[in-house]
C-alpha cells in the first residue's frame, strides 16, 4: 500500500514573525468582516467564519454558496493581504489567483466535522491553508466518508498543500490543544484556507 508523506501536505512552517504579522492583519480585516457563527442546513457550526478575498464561502440554512458580498453587511470582503497573495503564488504555481480565503476561528471546543470541500468551479486547483494559534488534530481520510483517516497534528505557522486525490478527501478538526501557543489573544486557533472559487 501506498502513503502519501506528511510532506507531501505541510509544505513549510511560516516563521513567528510572519505568523504574527498575519494574525495582525487578519484581525485587522476582521473588524470589517466580522467573525459571526455559520447556520447551515444540518445545524450550528462551532467555529466562527469570516472571508477575504473577491468571494466568500457563506451558509444559511438552506444551503452555502460563495458571495460576492458579505451577507450580514451587504459590503464586499475585505481584499486579501499580499502576503497571502504571495504564499498562493508559491504553493499553487501555475493556478490562476486565489480568488477567495476563508478564516475559520476556534474558540473554546470548537471542531469541525468530516466534510469534502467541493463548492468550487474547479478541483484541479488545491487549497493552500494556514494554520494559527493552538495546535490541532486533523483527520484526512479519502474520498468515501468511511475510507481510513490519517491523523496530523497541525501546528502554528504550518502550510498545507491539498492537491491531488487530497483535494475530494474527506477531512476535518476533530480537536484543538487549548494553552499550546500564545499567538492569538484570548487563545484558540485561526485556520485561513486559499482557494480558487470561481473558474
Ligand atoms: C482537505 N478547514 O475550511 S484546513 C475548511 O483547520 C476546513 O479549519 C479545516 O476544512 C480547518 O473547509 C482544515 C486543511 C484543509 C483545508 C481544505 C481542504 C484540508 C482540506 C480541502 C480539501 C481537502
Ligand atoms: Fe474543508
Amino acid at each position: 500500500m501506498t502513503r502519501v508523506g506528511t510532506d507531501e501536505i505541510i509544505a513549510e512552517r511560516l516563521a513567528p514573525e510572519a505568523q504574527r504579522r498575519l494574525v495582525a492583519e487578519i484581525m485587522t480585516c476582521a473588524d470589517a468582516a466580522p467573525f459571526r457563527t455559520p447556520v447551515t442546513p444540518f445545524g450550528m457550526m462551532s467555529v466562527l467564519q469570516t472571508n477575504l478575498g473577491s468571494f466568500g464561502w457563506t451558509a444559511d440554512r438552506r444551503g452555502y454558496r460563495y458571495s460576492a458580498t458579505d451577507p450580514e453587511t451587504g459590503r464586499p470582503w475585505p481584499p486579501l493581504p499580499k502576503m497571502l497573495e504571495a504564499l498562493w503564488t508559491r504553493r499553487a504555481p501555475g493556478a490562476p489567483p486565489a480568488d477567495s480565503c476563508l478564516v475559520n476561528l476556534y474558540r473554546g471546543r470548537a471542531r469541525m466535522g468530516l466534510h469534502r470541500d467541493l463548492d468550487e468551479a474547479d478541483l484541479a486547483h488545491p487549497v493552500v491553508s494556514v494554520s494559527l494559534g493552538d495546535e490541532a488534530v486533523f483527520e484526512l481520510g479519502g474520498p468515501g466518508r468511511r475510507d481510513p483517516a490519517r491523523r496530523l497534528r497541525l501546528r502554528s505557522g504550518d502550510v498545507l498543500v491539498l492537491a491531488g486525490p487530497n483535494r475530494r478527501a474527506y477531512h476535518g478538526i476533530s480537536k484543538v490543544l487549548p494553552g499550546t501557543s500564545d499567538l492569538i489573544a484570548g487563545g484558540g486557533r485561526l485556520n485561513l484556507t486559499l482557494r480558487r472559487a470561481r473558474p
